[in-house]
């Protein structure tokens, strides 16, 4: 779909209020079909989950999570610094990162707030539904290569990706102004080859939402670590502090029944339903297929099972795709719903090493973390 055909689309019902009114007030177009738009500037865009269908969530579908208006990032003059606790300072270009030796790579990104509308009570913060998650190949060089070139300083904590957009964040914890954003992860992390400074995503250049020229993947992290707009690696001796990982993105642990807050990092198992979605209506005795995707963060999906009586009993599902590191597994689950009225469908997926979803919400994740066990309700009829 080109330009011309996107500016025709945006002129018919089909595309939603917010999102004509954002194309109107001159953010640049690019098409969104189907998506909700939970924010309109910076445009935030939920991916309609119930339209699941294959392994790879399209470029044009894929769930925008931006804090802030889209840097102006000229390709031709741009450099990446990588600076800090290094010997070596080095400011790289595009064309130097890719001789570095690129791979290809799919990773499922789910954003840490996903699933923040079945909260209650509602807290504040962007409402999204199930589809704050998608599965994209990405293309790029490993951070390792890059921090290898600028060689490491013995003891160095974290490497600090920080991106090119900046602005100041009201509310009761605000920034101390304007800031960018940016991000710490912890060096034996930041030197794993699921780590990515990423040019491509689905085979093609990044788009401008998507973090173009350059961005980090944190393979097995939560969203908030895959920095769009990358200028500058920082990497520092002690663990990074800054805002998005202290103020926000951070949740309590109890060590020693001591509440302390930690940043947000490994993506926690989580299965969610495509389809039916919540308030479908289910033909009775007629076959049905219950389908999801299943992920683990840093380990494989064990398991997914469903049930379609609100978590009385439980059944396996099948998998329908490949297991891959890093990224979510589609699964189907066969259902003969007989009994006319409400039911309550779930699903529940167990990581590898036996880590499940809790059935109830734990309030030490704050808005974040969100996979405890939510039914999907339909009528039978
Ligand atoms: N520079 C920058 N990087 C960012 C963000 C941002 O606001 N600015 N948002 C983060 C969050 S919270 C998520 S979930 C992912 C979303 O990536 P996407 O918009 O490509 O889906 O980007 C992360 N990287
Ligand atoms: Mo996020």
């Amino acid at each position: 779909m080109d330009r011309r055909d996107w500016l025709k689309l945006a002129s018919v019902a089909a595309v939603p209020m917010a999102a004509r009114r954002a194309a109107a007030q001159g953010v640049p177009a690019a098409p969104f079909p189907g998506m909700t738009v939970r924010m309109a500037e910076p445009r935030n865009l939920e991916y309609p989950f119930a339209e699941l269908k294959a392994f790879l969530t399209p470029t044009e579908q894929f769930y925008v999570r931006s804090h802030f208006a889209v840097p102006k990032l000229d390709p031709t003059g741009y450099t990446l610094t990588v600076e800090g606790e290094v010997v070596r300072p080095v400011k790289l270009t595009l064309a130097d990162l890719s001789k570095l030796g690129e791979v290809t790579l799919p990773l499922t990104l789910e954003c840490a707030g996903n699933g923040r509308v079945f909260l209650v009570p509602q807290p504040r913060g962007l409402q999204w539904g199930l589809g704050g998650v998608g599965t994209a190949e990405f293309t790029g060089v490993p951070l390792s290569a890059v921090l290898g070139l600028a060689g490491v300083k013995p003891g160095a904590a974290d490497v600090v990706l920080v991106g090119a957009d900046a602005g100041a964040v009201a509310g009761d914890a605000p920034s101390p102004g304007v800031i960018p954003y940016d991000r710490g992860i912890p060096l034996a992390k930041a030197m794993r080859p699921e780590v990515l400074l990423a040019t491509t995503m689905n085979g093609e250049p990044l788009t401008a939402a998507h973090g173009a020229p350059l961005r980090a993947v944190v393979g097995g992290w939560y969203g908030m670590a895959a920095v769009k707009w990358l200028t500058r690696v920082v990497v520092t001796a002690k663990p990074h502090a800054g805002f998005w990982q202290t103020l926000d993105y951070s949740v309590f642990e109890r060590p020693n029944g001591v509440p302390t807050l930690v940043p947000v990092t490994k993506m926690l198992p989580k299965a969610s339903i495509a389809r039916p979605a919540l308030g479908d209506v289910v033909p009775a005795n007629r076959p049905a297929t219950i389908t999801g995707a299943a992920w683990a963060g840093e380990e494989a999906v064990g398991r997914v099972e469903v049930s379609v009586d609100g978590g009385a009993t439980w059944a396996d599902a099948r998998f329908t795709t490949a297991a891959r590191p890093f990224c979510w597994r589609l699964w189907e689950a066969p259902w003969m719903p007989v009994t006319r009225g409400p039911a309550r469908l779930v699903a529940r997926a167990t990581a590898a090493g036996g880590a499940t979803q809790p059935a109830a919400r734990d309030p030490d994740r704050r808005t974040y973390l969100i996979n405890h066990l939510v039914p999907v309700e339909v009528l039978v009829k």
